[in-house]
């Protein structure tokens, strides 16, 4: 066998340089157009624990090496605890309403329902989200995207990209790529409301997309 790939591959040659011919290729760090900080939102243990006391930076990094590294050290999504949330936001965008490059803004969701049967799914879709916001294919113009939300409840998982504003040419754009970033069916809808909304009860969502 090995004989014959050894034949097969004799003639070839690479073009250019790679780790398995440059050892220095192996510390080489692609860097990212944006630096990022993820956070984890805590459960609740107590009632006197508000949101803010919950939510804590981990760490910032700005390069794909380093994405993968922490990527492949953290919990996966349906490993999290029901009532967390991870944030991943650029640098010095806080994951809050609050935050005034938020506060303008506002986040399209897509929610599906936490069942034993879509646990396998949601670490595929969490990961789709999260290149599609650190590679920043999400958007085209480069600021519109503040950051992504994954929020583990008992009755639905969320997926959230939070905008930096509600300008409705914009946020269709990042809309139709999500869709395609999640592959979502006809019938799997997202929704987009505003910050302001969020932050009031019984609020609908301005957008079905
Ligand atoms: P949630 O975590 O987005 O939804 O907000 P959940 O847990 O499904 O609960 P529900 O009440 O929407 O059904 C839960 C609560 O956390 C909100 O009602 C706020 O009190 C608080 N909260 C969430 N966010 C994203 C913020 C924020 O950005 N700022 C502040 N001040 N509170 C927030």
């Amino acid at each position: 066998m090995s004989e014959e790939l050894n034949k097969q591959t004799e003639g070839l040659t690479l073009a250019e340089d790679t780790v398995l011919t440059n050892k220095e290729e192996f510390t080489a760090k692609h860097p990212l157009n944006s630096k990022w900080t993820l956070w984890y939102t805590k459960p609740q243990v107590n009632k006197s624990e508000n949101w803010h006391d919950l939510l804590k930076p981990v760490i910032t990094f700005s390069s794909v090496e380093e994405f993968w590294g922490i990527y492949n050290s953290i919990p996966p999504a349906n490993q999290l605890p029901l009532k967390s949330d991870y944030h991943l936001f650029k640098e010095g965008i806080k994951p809050e309403w609050e935050d005034e490059k938020n506060s303008k803004g506002g986040r399209w969701q897509y929610a599906f329902s936490n069942r034993r049967e879509v646990q396998s799914v949601i670490n595929d879709l969490w990961l789709r989200g999260l290149l599609s916001v650190i590679g920043e294919t999400i958007e085209d113009d480069e600021d519109e995207v503040n950051g992504i939300v994954l929020n583990i409840r008992k009755q639905a998982i969320r997926i959230g990209i939070w905008t930096k504003d509600c300008d409705d040419a914009k946020l269709r754009t990042v809309g139709e790529r999500l869709r395609k970033v999640l592959r979502l069916a006809d019938d799997q809808k997202i929704d987009f409301m505003s910050h302001d909304d969020s932050n009031k009860k019984g609020s609908e969502p301005q957008i079905l997309l």
